[in-house]
């Protein structure tokens, strides 16, 4: 079974798996969004992504928010987010994709996206860590070197906010898929990228995707969205995901508290993550212009 997602997910650049949530987790789960969605939008968690801003940093210039960033931190108190992040049907599927061992899992990004209250919002088409006006070139050498993370998304409720573009995530763009994707202004219509595809997710359904693959993703704010988007990496990938990675702000991770919040599973791909970061020098900056 595995194997067949991973030959899916490899040739298509994403595939949808469902029921990673175990029956017993979702209304936790659930629950818990809906606290820290309500924190957020009261402002009393900042940690968000700010309706204006697509991408890293984000800044605190509107109200509206279609993210909330961090939701394993331990001022949130919500400890059911780490305990899914690292449970075994998770990290299983994570594992399978990435074809690792589970010693060389890195833990890095937890987030959760929400619709925005007061305005509709959307991303333009991107790839998360190769800048618009790359050229073809650049393209390749980006994409070839992207194997050893993995992302994804889970619906608490049915999603269909996310586009791409199938096996994108191998192939330099075509002439007219740079000309819809060069420079920062979202599409009016996702679909008139050549070969996009809509992404619906129904509830408990995730979607996991490379990256780089190129999409875009649209925010109505009248319809109710609450999805788990997180990250997971291999250590073999060295410092390659550091920009991508570190860019969100993750100093916070190397606290006692959230260490001790984790089991032994989460500790060791947490310590992978700060073997990373400290590996690093210098001012990593941000994968994409804002
Ligand atoms: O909203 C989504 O599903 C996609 C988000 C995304 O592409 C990003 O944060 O880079
Ligand atoms: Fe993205």
């Amino acid at each position: 079974m595995m194997s067949s997602l991973k030959t899916q997910y490899e040739d298509q650049g994403f595939v949808i798996i469902p029921d990673l949530i175990l029956p017993q987790d979702f209304k936790d789960i659930e629950a818990a969004c809906e606290r820290v969605i309500t924190r957020t939008r009261s402002g009393s968690w900042s940690h968000r992504r700010t309706v204006g801003k697509q991408f890293p940093p984000f800044d605190n210039n509107n109200p509206d928010s279609w993210g909330v960033q961090h939701i394993m931190h331990p001022d949130l108190g919500e400890s059911v987010f780490a305990k899914w992040y690292t449970s075994d049907k998770l990290v299983g599927a994570a594992q399978g994709l990435l074809g690792c061992q589970e010693a060389e899992l890195q833990m890095e990004l937890f987030n959760l996206l929400i619709n925005p209250l007061f305005h509709n919002f959307a991303l333009r088409w991107h790839r998360d860590d190769v800048k618009e006006d790359a050229t073809g070139d650049e393209e390749c050498i980006a994409l070839a070197q992207w194997g050893h993370g993995v992302q994804w998304n889970t619906a608490i409720y049915k999603d269909s906010c996310l586009y791409v573009v199938p096996k994108s995530h191998k192939l330099p763009r075509s002439a007219e898929q740079r000309a819809q994707s060069m420079t920062l202004t979202p599409p009016e219509d996702p679909l008139t990228m050549p070969e996009a595809i809509q992404v619906t997710l129904q509830p408990g359904e995730t979607v996991f995707y490379n990256s780089n693959i190129l999409h875009c993703a649209t925010y109505d704010s009248t319809q109710q969205r609450a999805t788990l988007h997180a990250c997971m990496g291999d250590i073999r990938g060295g410092s390659t995901r550091a920009r991508n990675v570190l860019q969100h702000g993750l100093e916070w991770m190397k606290g006692d508290q959230f260490r001790e919040q984790l089991d032994g599973r989460g500790q060791k791909m947490l310590s992978a993550l700060i073997a990373m970061q400290e590996g690093v020098t210098g001012d990593i900056g941000y994968s994409l212009s804002n």
